[in-house]
């Protein structure tokens, strides 16, 4: 849950980048924390729990501090599950407690599949946690666009961008940093506009 402190003007949330095996999840966060225009001080270490062949056991983490967002000084945890089917209760313990969410996608045809399944288990991990994915922010990132064999933006619309509310997407090709600032700066957008409405109507009159 996110933590708001309306008489300091604090915010810390929680982000969650989701998504399958392989999709890019530990780039984008390798991305920010190499480029975010940010103070050192304000910038966290990258911290990753691997194997030995770079695939996330854990989970990876960086926290970020933001300058003051309409007068809220915002800190912004981002974690990352790890996409192989079998650590399904590290990706719910990951998501305990999550503000928002990125589900990365991998734009390979061969990959359409796991994309659904990976989509499907946010849902069942979110319900387990008694949480709704309706209730939360999250964005789209259709990554790895640089490859030759990727299916059309249409089509990953279709399968994954098709609940009652279309919610933002971008494409991506996260080693080369494209498309990584764009997804999160929509979804800092969305959380900032979620809590700060919230503090507004929570605010005496
Ligand atoms: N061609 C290409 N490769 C990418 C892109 N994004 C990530 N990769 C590569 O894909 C591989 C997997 O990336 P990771 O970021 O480790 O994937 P992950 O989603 O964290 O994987 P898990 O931790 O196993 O869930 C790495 O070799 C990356 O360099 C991209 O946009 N295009
Ligand atoms: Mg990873």
């Amino acid at each position: 849950m996110a933590l708001i402190n309306q008489a300091t003007k604090e915010l810390q949330v929680k982000l969650v980048y989701y998504g399958p095996a392989l999709c890019g999840k530990t780039t984008n966060l390798q991305q920010v924390h190499a480029n975010v225009q940010t103070a050192p001080e304000h910038k966290g270490k990258l911290v990753s729990l691997a194997t030995s062949s770079d695939r996330t056991l854990c989970f990876d983490f960086l926290p970020l501090e933001a300058i003051s967002i309409k007068g809220f000084k915002t800190k912004f945890q981002l974690y990352t599950v790890p996409g192989q089917v079998i650590y399904n209760t590290t990706r719910q313990l990951v998501l305990r407690g999550v503000d928002g969410i990125v589900f990365v996608a991998d734009s390979q045809y061969d990959k359409m599949a796991e994309n659904v399944e990976s989509f499907a288990n946010l849902q069942d991990n979110l319900k387990s946690l008694r949480m709704n994915l309706d209730d939360i922010p999250y964005v789209l990132q259709y990554n790895k666009r640089d490859l030759p064999n990727v299916a059309p933006v249409e089509y990953l619309e279709y399968l994954l961008n098709n609940r009652a509310v279309l919610v933002p997407a971008f494409t991506g090709s996260a080693h080369r940093c494209e498309g990584v600032f764009e997804t999160l700066n929509m979804i800092t957008r969305l959380l900032l506009q979620k809590y700060i409405a919230e503090g507004a109507r929570r605010a005496p009159p």
